[in-house]
């Protein structure tokens, strides 16, 4: 047995780290969508700007945005985007508000009043913004644990999420659950164990199917995730039974410490399905992430079965707030995303371009989020912590419960009738 080992792990001629490495070194083009936040460009018309801020128009995403696997081009989501003034500035507006929210919650885990695990997701707001842009909003949504900016966008309210990190009443979980457990009616959570919540998001598109709801599933995974056996099995239900789940692949290069090209046998996730049609998207771009999110529900809903969406984005922060993030990727990496990629400002750059907006209005959007965030913050900590009689409840779905219960000793007993 012990020489079986062995032989296993011998590393194969070749297979050496220079190897490994090299693969990375292939030009990222041949690879990935591009990843700036800026290519868009104004279709028709051509100037707006003397148009209402409700009317639409029509841009033009940049061919680079998409590429596709086993789609044919009339499959494609169209590069022309419908949009309006409104609708750019919403979508600023919510990034803007998701990255106060994680910045503040970086800021309040460091002075201790946040504590255990938290995750954030600073430089990958136009997943979550362009995403819930793009859905309907009776499709349902579950993801892993870096899931802040998801509970709002699916409903939830940003005092909510912050009192549920400081383990407070006013928490969107009555302060019971903490970051990675937060839901709201159409959002699933919020799961702490890696790769979960992908057979469950295609259990939750099942009863969307036996129901008749005509309701998608977004059920998202990380490029870490994205190797685990139980990814593999859902995709094989989900296209046996012709499910309306969309499996999005949140592709921020890095798995913890380890980047995808270190883990991941082929990184190109949108194509990892096997029959099941895939799609890479420009994760950067909001307008693209709109596009492709909203195209996925059609799709999956005309009775086309399971869809992948590989979204390419960065975490510019470390894997949770106990990781730096710089010792296994070089600073100048996470400046140079920031500066070329970054989703608010490439769509900040469009909006003026466009004179959408003018850039004080901006200012007054950018002073208003950090005014809500702020005041969201003083609320959660007036909120008291939750009653020691309540950690008996909201354990089961009302009527459901048993007779009584056991807590952490065997003394301890809780009855319900
Ligand atoms: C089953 C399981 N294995 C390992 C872990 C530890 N773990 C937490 S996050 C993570 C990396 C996941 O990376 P990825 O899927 O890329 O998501 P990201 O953190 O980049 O959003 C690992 C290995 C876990 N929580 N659950
Ligand atoms: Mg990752």
């Amino acid at each position: 047995m012990a020489s079986f080992a062995k032989a296993v792990l011998r590393p194969v001629a070749g297979a050496s780290r220079g190897a490994v490495l090299s693969r990375s070194a292939l030009p990222s083009a041949a690879r990935f969508v591009h990843m700036t936040a800026d290519s868009t460009s104004l279709a028709s018309p051509t100037s707006i700007h003397d148009i209402k801020p409700t009317e639409t128009f029509t841009t033009q995403l940049s061919p680079e945005s998409f590429k596709a696997h086993l789609l044919s081009e009339d499959q494609l989501p169209s590069l022309e985007v419908e949009t309006s003034k409104e609708h750019l500035v919403k979508l600023y507006e919510e990034m803007v508000k998701m990255r106060r929210m994680e910045m503040a919650a970086d800021q309040l885990y460091k002075q201790k009043l946040i504590r255990g695990f938290c995750h954030l997701a600073i430089g990958q707001e136009a997943v979550a913004v362009g995403m819930e842009s793009g859905m309907k909003p009776s499709d349902k949504l579950i993801t892993a644990y870096r899931c802040h900016p998801y509970t709002v966008q699916r409903g939830g309210t940003i005092k909510s999420v912050i009192a549920e990190l400081f383990g407070r009443e006013a928490g969107i979980s009555k302060g019971k659950g903490g970051s990675m457990h937060m839901f709201t009616p159409t959002f699933f959570g919020g799961n702490g164990i890696v790769g979960a919540q992908v057979p469950v998001g295609a259990g939750i598109a099942f009863a969307q199917q036996y129901m008749n709801t005509q309701d998608a599933v977004f059920s998202m995974y990380g490029d870490g995730a994205s190797n685990q056996g139980q990814v593999f099995e859902a995709f094989n239900m989900a296209k046996l039974w012709n499910l309306p789940c969309v499996f999005v692949c949140e592709n921020n290069k890095y798995g913890m410490g380890t980047s995808a090209e270190r883990s991941s046998m082929n990184t190109k996730y949108f194509t990892r399905g096997d029959v099941i049609p895939g799609l890479q998207v420009n994760g950067m771009d909001v307008l693209a992430v709109h596009q492709a999110t909203e195209w996925a529900s059609k799709y999956t809903l005309a009775g086309n079965g399971p869809l992948i969406l590989e979204m390419v984005t960065y975490r510019y922060g470390g894997h949770s707030l106990s990781d730096p993030g710089t010792t296994y990727r070089t600073r100048d990496e996470i400046a140079s995303m920031r500066s070329s990629s970054d989703p608010i400002q490439g769509l900040k750059t469009k909006i003026l371009e466009w004179s959408v907006t003018d850039e004080g209005s901006l200012k007054k959007i950018d002073k208003a989020a950090k005014e809500e965030v702020d005041q969201a913050v003083e609320e959660a900590k007036q909120s008291p912590e939750p009653a020691v009689k309540d950690l008996w409840t909201d354990i089961y779905y009302k009527g459901t419960e048993p007779d009584w219960m056991r807590g952490r000793e065997k003394e301890e007993i809780h009855r319900y009738r």
